[in-house]
């Protein structure tokens, strides 16, 4: 790493958003202290450096607090510019489209994914899960076009949006272990599939990842929870 630089993250190891940070650390191949947070018992740390959301993640670079997990990563990309790969192209276009994609998996999938487990009816799940589908299939046609036949959405290597899809794996591919429901299907989305493989294989991914039982054990947790909740609601009325 840079001489004299101080990178701490707080985080918390199941969330997406941690994840995407962590992933843009490694592929950089920058070293980090992980600082893990308790979300029911935020840190005083944590709530002074993000004091607008009081979320996960937050990067502290010699103590100047990051957030948004997007908002970090290119961030890292460009105070680290010289260390390792870059995530973001030279060419300006690339760069817009890149940023483009990215915006659009937070807007288009985390939302619809959230609703197909969040949903307060079930059609109001299935509505979500029917428009994460319809969003991967957009997602499908983006990575086609990026990629250029390369592996990646940033070409022959990861770049923004690679990253920014690829925190949020480990807790699809755990769903699609859960419901026995590919997600990621190589019929419908064969170059997303090989994609998910190709980025789980590289070794900056592995450090970054949860582990995939930790994660399902987790998922299962929080369901009982919102199941016991929502019985527990529907007894008081
Ligand atoms: N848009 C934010 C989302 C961050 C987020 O939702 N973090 C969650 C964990 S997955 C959190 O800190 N939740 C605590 C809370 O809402 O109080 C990002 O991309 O960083």
């Amino acid at each position: 790493m840079a001489g004299g630089d101080d990178l701490k993250l707080l985080g918390a190891w199941p969330s997406p958003f941690v994840v995407r940070v962590k992933l843009a650390l490694s592929f950089k191949g920058l070293s980090f202290e992980n600082v893990e947070e308790d979300l029911g018992n935020k840190s005083e740390l944590l709530v002074s450096s993000n004091p607008v959301q009081k979320k996960v993640p937050v990067l502290l670079h010699n103590g100047k607090p990051i957030c948004e997990s997007m908002v970090i990563v290119q961030y890292i990309d460009e105070a680290f510019a010289g260390t390792g790969p870059s995530l973001l192209s030279s060419d300006p276009h690339e760069r817009a489209v890149a940023r483009f994609w990215a915006a659009y998996v937070d807007d288009k999938l985390v939302t619809s994914w959230v609703q197909s487990f969040r949903g307060k009816t079930e059609e109001d799940k299935s509505e979500g899960t029917k428009q994460m589908f319809a969003a991967l299939q957009t997602l499908e046609g983006a990575l086609r076009e990026c990629s250029k036949g390369e592996g990646y959405f940033g070409g022959e290597s990861v770049g923004l949006v690679d990253v920014s899809l690829g925190g949020l794996l480990s807790w699809l591919n755990a769903t699609e272990e859960m419901s026995g429901t590919k997600i990621f299907d190589p019929v419908k989305t064969p170059l997303l599939a090989a994609w998910a493989e190709r980025l789980r294989e590289l070794d900056g991914a592995k450090l970054a990842f949860p582990d995939k039982d930790r994660m399902v054990e987790f998922i299962q947790k929080r369901q009982a929870q919102a199941a016991a909740a929502a019985a527990a609601a529907a007894s008081e009325k």
